[in-house]
């Protein structure tokens, strides 16, 4: 796989995909759901919006679908990126083009059509974004947003919330109205080098109790991480330090946790993640065989291809 070169300038620092990922050790069970990845245009086939933050590499479909391969998936949810906007044309169009081994999640304002939502539900798309992470985006009004939750949930679609963890107390009035299912981007970005079992998370845990209807990603171990990839030997995971907190989440919740890549990583300022480690990170938060399929196929299945179950 290669790096192929932007129409775009690329935001200074950016990090590019790492292109040789190793073949993980962990054998993912068949039909896994790479539940959380993106696409970057191509810039020169799909530009990237005007009031994006940042401007990436290009990272498209072909390259998506080949890291799929080599690491052992068998499917993809592909989420809309900010860098996008609300024109969704490079997520749908992969989505198109997988022979039905894609879903997506879209980015729409209030404007959007029922003939347009109509057009993106053909195409493989199952939930909406709404993201409160400031660097990413400008505000949106919450009553915009629940107007967008309750059409789309006529649909049968879902809302995926991507916030950090200091802003959930303020947002949670709002997430516990929204009448849809609701994904949770990496377990809320929690704080790992505080408890466990401390209140930052146990408030993320409360919202996923008393609300049956909230599920998490316990995605980008590489994101929240501060002791980095580095294993030190042994059952040591790379990423160790996110592992109490991904496993709590795992084990508490068996049948309302996705996994996903985070493919092709966006704003990642230390390093770029080899994406065959973090599929062998897989089996120290989910470290049974029943856990992990909950994990990588049923609970995916149920969301995405809800059809076949
Ligand atoms: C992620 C995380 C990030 C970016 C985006 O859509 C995006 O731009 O999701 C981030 O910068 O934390 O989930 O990919």
């Amino acid at each position: 796989m290669s790096v192929a070169a932007s129409t775009f300038e690329k935001t200074p620092g950016w990090l590019d995909w790492f292109a040789g990922p190793s073949t993980p050790v962990f054998q993912l069970p068949p039909g896994a759901v790479d539940a959380h990845c993106h696409v970057f245009g191509p810039g020169a086939a799909f530009p990237f919006a005007p009031e994006r933050k940042y401007t990436p590499c290009d990272a498209g479909k072909a390259q998506l679908f080949a890291l799929r391969d080599h690491l052992g998936f068998s499917r993809n949810v592909i989420v809309q990126a900010t860098c996008h906007g609300a024109d969704n044309s490079a997520m749908i169009d992969a989505c198109r083009s997988s022979g039905g081994k894609a879903r997506g999640v879209a980015t729409v304002r209030r404007s959007v059509t029922d003939a347009q939502l109509q057009v993106l539900h053909e195409a493989g798309v199952r939930g909406v974004r709404f993201n409160f992470v400031k660097r990413l985006v400008d505000f949106t009004p919450k009553d915009e947003l629940m107007e967008i939750a309750a059409r789309i949930d006529t649909l049968g679609w879902h809302v995926v919330i991507y916030f950090e963890a200091q802003d959930l107390p303020e947002l949670w009035d709002f997430f516990t109205a929204l009448p849809t299912t609701v994904v949770v981007d990496h377990m809320g970005r929690p704080d790992v080098t505080r408890p466990v079992d401390g209140p930052e998370f146990e408030l993320f845990l409360r919202f996923m109790r008393e609300h049956p209807n909230v599920w998490s990603k316990v995605s980008c171990p590489e994101r929240l991480s501060v002791s980095g990839p580095k294993a030190l030997g042994g059952e040591q995971a790379a990423y160790r330090d996110v592992v109490p907190f991904a496993r709590k989440v795992v084990e508490t919740f068996p049948d309302r946790v996705l996994w996903g890549t985070d493919w092709p990583h966006p704003n990642l300022k230390d390093h770029m993640p080899d994406d065959g480690l973090l599929v062998d990170f897989i089996p120290h938060i989910a470290p049974t065989s029943e856990l992990q399929r909950k994990l990588l196929v049923d609970n995916p299945k149920r969301l995405y291809w809800p059809e076949e179950t």
